[in-house]
Order: structure tokens, then sequence, then C-alpha cells
């Protein structure tokens, strides 16, 4: 009887937010992570130490995203804003791609992960755009979680960019006026040729875009939670994911 008792309590702690991948688990997740320095200040610590530690959630997202089945995961972890932060913050974070990717990219490799990076890199520092790039040609060929950073980031930029190249196909007579549609655009978007996210994740009590994914988010389901991403878990982004399936249900049924 004992025993069963002790079972019963074992089971019941471990019982968390499980996923039903029976039900549409959505194909494209895309993430806010913020907090960060918020997370740091409540601890007395410099902003920099909550960048170290949200770099250990983006670890446990990437594993809870691959371990139920979702097929591309975006991570919004430098945008061009944040260029306007001081130096010495801007220099720390323009190390974490070099420091993840140090402890993690042969694991990445391992499970089939390919990597890739959305946003401008001619402005990164080279021994960032250096491991940026090695990470992307090594994983490459990889066919399991298509991994999306979104690094110096900025949506209206990433729009104006589109714009301005069907332009200069318009220019040089390869394209006219009218076929510059959505699906042009689209095409020519970082994203280009990858499904639009189906549910994106903001942490940290903030309710707004950001200027991320401005055009991509366009029918998006969105989900925001007061937890700051360095608290963020995998039971989180599981809560996050059976709301996604709730409501896909919802428009199923009519
Ligand atoms: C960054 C940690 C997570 C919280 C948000 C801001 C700080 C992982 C990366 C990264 C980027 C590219 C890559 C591998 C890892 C990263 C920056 C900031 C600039 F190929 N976390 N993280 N990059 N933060």
């Amino acid at each position: 009887m004992l025993e069963r008792i002790a079972h019963f309590f074992t089971r019941t702690k471990k019982q968390t937010t499980s996923v039903d991948t029976n039900l549409s688990v959505p194909v494209h997740v895309a993430v806010i992570m913020d907090g960060n320095g918020r997370w740091a200040k409540a601890r007395s610590l410099p902003r920099i130490a909550g960048h170290s530690a949200g770099m250990k959630t983006v670890k446990e997202v990437v594993k809870a995203a691959d371990a139920i089945g979702v097929k591309y995961l975006t991570m919004y972890a430098f945008s061009t804003e944040n260029w306007k932060r001081p130096r010495e913050e801007v220099e720390f974070l323009m190390k974490l791609p070099q420091e993840f990717l140090s402890t993690e990219l042969d694991e990445l490799v391992e499970r089939n992960v390919c990597v890739k990076i959305l946003g401008s890199r001619e402005e990164l520092p080279s021994h960032t755009r250096q491991a940026l790039e090695t990470a992307v040609e090594k994983t490459k060929h990889n066919d399991g979680l298509q991994l999306l950073f979104a690094l110096n980031y900025g949506g209206r930029k990433e729009i104006c960019d589109a714009v301005q190249e069907l332009a200069r196909q318009v220019e040089a007579g390869i394209l006219s006026a009218e076929q510059i549609d959505e699906k042009a655009i689209e095409q020519k978007l970082y994203t280009g040729g990858i499904p639009e996210p189906d549910l994106l994740i903001r942490t940290s009590g903030e309710i707004r875009l950001s200027n991320f994914m401005l055009w991509q988010l366009a029918y998006t389901e969105l989900w925001f939670t007061d937890v700051l991403w360095p608290d963020f878990t995998k039971e989180h982004f599981n809560e996050a994911i059976a709301e996604y399936q709730r409501r896909a249900r919802r428009y199923g049924a009519v």
C-alpha cells in the first residue's frame, strides 16, 4: 500500500503540461525572448548575467521544440535597435553565438538540426560572423529542425531590402511593376520559402511585436506570458503549444 501511495506521489509530481502530438503541432514557432535585463535587475546582477541565463533557456526550448516535432523554430536574438545599447553590452551579446555554438554545435549536427540566420550579417563583428558561417555550413544538409536565429534583424528593414531588390529587377527590365505581388515580396524576405509562423511566443509581459517578422506574422496566433525569458521552461513552452492546439481545434470546428 505504502508503495502505491509513493508511486502515486512520484507520478503526480512529474506530471507537467504534456503535448498531445496527435493534435496539430505548429510547423513554425517564433519567439521573442524578452526579460533578460529585468531578470538580472531583480537579482542585482548586471544585465549580461541575464543574457547568459537566457542562453540556457534557448537550449531548453530548442530541445522542447524538437521533441514535439516543430519543424521551424525562430528565435529573436538581436534586433537592429539593439545596437543602441551600451557598447559593453553589445560586445557581450556578440560573443553569445560563439559561446552557444562552442557547446551546442556538435549536438545540433548529431540531432540533424539545420541552423540559419535571418538578418544582415555584414554589420556583425567578424568573430561572430565566422562562428555563424561555420554553423550554417556544417548543418546546411540537415533536414530535421530548422533553427533560425534572427540576428541584426528588423522587420521593416527586411521588407525594404526585399522591395529594393525587386525595384532593381524592374530597373534591369527583368520584372514589370505589375509582377510585384505578395508572392514576389514574400520570396525576397530573409524567410523566402519558409512557411509563416503558426505561433508567436513573447515573454516578459510586453504585448507588442517590436518590429519582428511584420510581414510573416499577419495570420499568426499570438501567445504572451509574464514569465521572464531566463525563467521560461519547457513546461511553459508546452503550455503555449497546448493553447495553440485548443485554438486550432476551435477553428477546425467551424
Ligand atoms: C543571445 C541569449 C538569449 C536571450 C536573448 C538575448 C541574448 C543564442 C544566440 C545564438 C545566435 C546565433 C546562433 C547561435 C546562438 C544568441 C545573441 C544573443 C546575439 F547561431 N542566444 N543568444 N545570440 N541571447
